[in-house]
C-alpha cells in the first residue's frame, strides 16, 4: 500500500476556482456529442483536467506581483531585462529571444539552422519539434536509449541518448548534414523520463568531436534536474540551481516552452551563447513573433516567466510536484493499472493495450480508454498512441506506435492529493466495466494532426 508521506505542498491557497462534477449520464451525452474526442469537450464539463500540464499551472503571488509591475514598452522593457537576467543566472545564456510559446522558439531557431535534407537527432522529438523539422524537408531521428522501450524496468534515466547509436548515425549521415542535436528534458514523448548528467556530458563530448552543436528542448528542465539530484549518486543533495547550471553548461543553446517549468500560462524563448547565431535568429523573431525584446508576449508575461523560472527550480516545490505524480502513479499501479515505469515527472502514462487487451489497435485502444475515463469519473486525459501518430504520408496507412498510451498530465500547483484519489477512483470504476468497453472508428478524420479534431463512434 502506497502511504502518504508526512509532508505537504510548500504553499497555501490564496485563490480558488470552482470545479463541478456533473452526472455520468450527462457525461455520456456530452462525450457522444463531442464525437468521442475529449478535445471537443468544454472545460466546465470536466471535473479533473489532466489533458496537459502546458499553460495550466497556477502562478504564485510573486509572479502575479511581477505581472503588475510588467513594463509594456515595445522595445527594451524592464521586464525583458528581468527575463534576460534570470536566464543568464539560471542557464548561463547571454542571448535571449522571447517567443509566444515553445513552437515559436523552434520556428525561430530552425529557420536559421535547419534546411532541406538535414538530419536532426534527438532522444525523442516532441510533435511540434518534429513538425518544424519535417516541414523544412529535413529528417527528425529519435535516438533514445533502448531501455526506454521496456516499460517495466527500474532504469532511472529512460530519456538518455543512446550514445553508441548517436555516433553511428553521425558516421552514417556525416556531420555536415547534422546542424544540431536536440535533447528534450525531460523526455515527454518517452513518458516524461529524465536524462542523466552523465549522459548529457557524454553526448556533449561526442558532439564536440564532430563539431555539432547541442541544444536542449528545455520545457521541463527543472524536473529533469530534480531527477538528477534524486537518482544520480554524484548529485545527491547538490542544490538544484547548481545542477541546472551544469546541465546547460554543456549546451550551445535551448528552446523552451515556458508553459511547463516556468509555470506561466503562455510564453517561450530561444536562449543562445553565440552572438552570431543570435543575430541571425533576430530577423525571424521579428517576422514571426515580434520585436526582439518582446517576441509576441506582453511585458507582464515576460516578468512572470522571469519569476516563474525561479519558482520552478525551488527544491521544496519540485519535491512536492514529483511526489504528487508518483502518488498518482503508485496508487494506479497498486490498483492493477499498467503504467510506464518509473513514473515520469509531469505525467503518469497508462499502457492501454495491456489494460484493454480485447480492443484491437485498429480500434484505437487508448482513445477508448480516454473516453471511458471521462464517462466514469469526469477525468480528462489524452491519447498518446495511434490517433496521435497520424497516417504514413506516403502509404496512407495508419501508423501503429509501439505503445498505445493514455497520458495523465498534472498541471503544476493546481490540484491536491485528494484530486489524485478521485482519478484513482475513476480508474477503479473503469476496471469494473473494462471487459465491456468497445473500440472506436472514425466518423471524421482530418488529414493532419487528426487527434485534435477527429470524431469517432463506437464499433458495435
Ligand atoms: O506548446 P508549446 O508550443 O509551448 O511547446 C511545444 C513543446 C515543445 N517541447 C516539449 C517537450 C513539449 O512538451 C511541448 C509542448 N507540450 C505540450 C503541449 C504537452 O501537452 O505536452
Amino acid at each position: 500500500m502506497f502511504e502518504k508521506e508526512v509532508f505537504a505542498e510548500p504553499y497555501k491557497i490564496k485563490m480558488v476556482e470552482k470545479i463541478r462534477k456533473i452526472t455520468k449520464a450527462e457525461r455520456e451525452k456530452l462525450v457522444r456529442e463531442a464525437g468521442y474526442n475529449v478535445f471537443n469537450l468544454k472545460s466546465r464539463d470536466v471535473y479533473i483536467d489532466l489533458l496537459t500540464d502546458s499553460g495550466t499551472g497556477a502562478m504564485s503571488d510573486e509572479q502575479w506581483s511581477e505581472m503588475l509591475k510588467g513594463d509594456e514598452a515595445y522595445a527594451g522593457s524592464v521586464s525583458f531585462e528581468k527575463l534576460q537576467k534570470a536566464i543568464d543566472d539560471i542557464m548561463g545564456f547571454k542571448y535571449v529571444l522571447p517567443t509566444h510559446q515553445g513552437r515559436g522558439a523552434e520556428n525561430v531557431l530552425f529557420s536559421v539552422m535547419v534546411k532541406k535534407d538535414d538530419v536532426i537527432i534527438g532522444n525523442m522529438h516532441f510533435d511540434t519539434t518534429k513538425a518544424h523539422i519535417e516541414v523544412r524537408g529535413a529528417h527528425a531521428i529519435n535516438c533514445v536509449t533502448k531501455e526506454a522501450f521496456d516499460t517495466n524496468s527500474d532504469y532511472p534515466f529512460k530519456g538518455n541518448i543512446d550514445t553508441e547509436k548517436l555516433e553511428e548515425l553521425i558516421k552514417e549521415y556525416g556531420p555536415e548534414r547534422i546542424p544540431l542535436v536536440m535533447i528534450t528534458v525531460t523526455c515527454n514523448s518517452g513518458g516524461g523520463q529524465p536524462v542523466s548528467m552523465e549522459n548529457i556530458k557524454k553526448t556533449a563530448a561526442i558532439l564536440k568531436k564532430y563539431n555539432i552543436p547541442m541544444f536542449f528542448d528545455a520545457a521541463r528542465f527543472a524536473e529533469n534536474a530534480y531527477f538528477i539530484r534524486t537518482r544520480e549518486d554524484a548529485y545527491k543533495n547538490v542544490p538544484i540551481i547548481q545542477i541546472v547550471r551544469e546541465m546547460f553548461s554543456y549546451a550551445n543553446g535551448a528552446t523552451m516552452s515556458c508553459k511547463k517549468d516556468a509555470i506561466v500560462n503562455i510564453g517561450g524563448f530561444v536562449a543562445l551563447n553565440s552572438p552570431d547565431l543570435y543575430q541571425q535568429c533576430t530577423q525571424f523573431c521579428v517576422i514571426y513573433e515580434g520585436f526582439v525584446t518582446y517576441g509576441g508576449l506582453s511585458g507582464r508575461d515576460l516578468a512572470a516567466i522571469a519569476q516563474g523560472l525561479y519558482d520552478g527550480i525551488d527544491y521544496e516545490y519540485l519535491k512536492s510536484r514529483i511526489y504528487q505524480t508518483e502518488y498518482l502513479g503508485k496508487k494506479l499501479r497498486e490498483a492493477g493499472v499498467p503504467i510506464i515505469w518509473p513514473i515520469g515527472g509531469h505525467a503518469v502514462y497508462v499502457n492501454a493495450r495491456e489494460f484493454l487487451p480485447q480492443i484491437p489497435k485498429e480500434e484505437f485502444t487508448a482513445q477508448a480508454l480516454v473516453v471511458q475515463l471521462y464517462i466514469e469519473g469526469g477525468v480528462r486525459s489524452v491519447e498518446i498512441g495511434t490517433v496521435l501518430a497520424d497516417r504514413d504520408p506516403i502509404t496512407g496507412e495508419n501508423r501503429y506506435p509501439e505503445l498505445d498510451l493514455v497520458r495523465l498530465a498534472i498541471p503544476r500547483r493546481t490540484y491536491t492529493l485528494s484530486h489524485m484519489d478521485v482519478v484513482v477512483d475513476a480508474f477503479e470504476k473503469v476496471k469494473k466495466v473494462k471487459d465491456k468497453i468497445r473500440g472506436l472508428r472514425f466518423t471524421y478524420e482530418p488529414k493532419v494532426l487528426r487527434h485534435f479534431t477527429a470524431r469517432f463512434e463506437f464499433v458495435s
